[in-house]
């Protein structure tokens, strides 16, 4: 059985690497349909060794696609995920715009696969976001071992997050600096070329961001655990692709970084890089850019608190934290679900 598939949102960021990681996977591939909005439409988009000609979304047919991986904005996905699911298309939608409600499944295939069987709901899953998805990967051996209490992370995101345009901002700001000509920041409200700016999404009442709050309630949908603490900072750095997390959390019982060491060495999704050397640990740029894994390192014993922990966790936000999940949980569809 073949499964034709919809991407929406196929000139972005995301939309593009889905369909990378498509043509390089795989998946029992029927007809595959680029579709972004009217202003792209006509315009050809690379999917492996050929071109697909972008769709309106506006007047794309649904009932001829099985699946839909949607990444076009909360907005657009709000008003279109409903309406292909109508249709009979499963929708694994990218955007933040269904993820908490009740019966819609928030899933991380290496921590909570049999959540997909909620997509009878409304015929639509949810991925989560970015930062949330490769926390998780590599604490949810952790919590099984030991139980997790409190996780305090401070995140350094890069722009691709925030999605093109933002990517040509930092681009165009590093060049204009680099040749002393004035810079312009029309997407961020403050440069981000060369500076650090601890703001993601939109400010909320408790004087957290939204980013931030996105990484509580996701950590406790998905682990199904509504009792972990979770306290971040989440911070635009001047990286193009990766995101990096300083991790600290607080166990049940205790483990020692040996033990951390040893369950993270053997987790799916996970490859630990952690020598106490120069050098010994993951980074962005040299490891996570481009490829699929978590990368966790710095692990150690928190100094500070007898049953605390330490971690580095280091992935490509576009790849694992949001195409490349949104195509594993399209995998455990077809082969369990279609
Ligand atoms: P388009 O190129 O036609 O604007 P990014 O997050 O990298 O900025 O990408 C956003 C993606 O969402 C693009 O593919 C964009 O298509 C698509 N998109 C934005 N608004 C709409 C819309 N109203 N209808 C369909 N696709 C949209
Ligand atoms: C960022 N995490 O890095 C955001 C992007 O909820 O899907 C993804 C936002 C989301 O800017």
């Amino acid at each position: 059985k073949k499964f034709d598939v919809a991407v929406v949102g196929a000139t972005g960021a995301v939309g593009e690497t889905m369909l990378s990681i498509l043509a390089e996977r795989d998946l029992p591939l029927g007809e595959v349909y680029a579709v972004a909005s009217e202003r792209s439409a006509g315009s050809r988009v690379k999917f492996g060794d050929r071109y697909l000609v972008v769709q309106d979304l506006a007047k794309f047919d649904f009932s001829k696609v099985q699946i839909g991986l949607f990444s076009p904005g909360a907005s657009v996905s709000k008003e279109y995920a409903p309406k292909a699911a109508a249709a009979g298309c499963v929708v694994i939608d990218n955007t933040s715009q269904f993820r908490y409600d009740a019966d819609i499944p928030l899933v991380v295939p290496e921590v909570n696969p049999h959540a997909v069987a909620g997509y009878t709901n409304r015929g639509i899953i949810a991925n989560p976001n970015c930062s949330t998805i490769q926390m998780l990967v590599a604490l949810k051996p952790i919590h099984d071992a030991v139980g997790i209490e409190r996780i305090n992370v401070a995140t350094y995101q890069a722009v691709s997050g925030t999605g093109k345009e933002a990517i040509e901002e930092l681009a165009g700001q590093t060049a204009n600096l680099l040749n002393a000509k004035p810079v312009e920041s029309k997407v961020y409200p403050k440069q981000i070329a060369f500076n650090v700016l601890p703001h993601i999404d939109v400010f909320m009442d408790n004087g957290y961001t939204k980013e931030e709050m996105k990484m509580v309630w996701e950590t406790r949908k998905i682990m199904g655990d509504d009792s972990i603490q979770v306290n971040p900072t989440a911070v635009r750095v001047p990286v193009f692709f990766g995101h990096s997390e300083a991790v600290h959390i607080e166990t049940r019982e205790k483990i020692t970084a040996e033990a951390a060491r040893e369950l993270l060495s053997k987790a799916p999704g996970v490859v630990v890089i952690d020598e106490r050397r120069d050098g010994g640990y993951p980074t962005a740029v040299t490891e996570a850019a481009n490829h699929d894994p978590v990368y966790v390192g710095r692990i150690r014993e928190d100094i500070s608190h007898p049953r605390g922990l330490d971690l580095w966790v280091v992935s490509d936000n576009v790849r694992k934290g949001a195409a490349l999940n949104s195509i594993q949980i399209a995998e455990i569809l077809i082969k369990d679900y279609l």
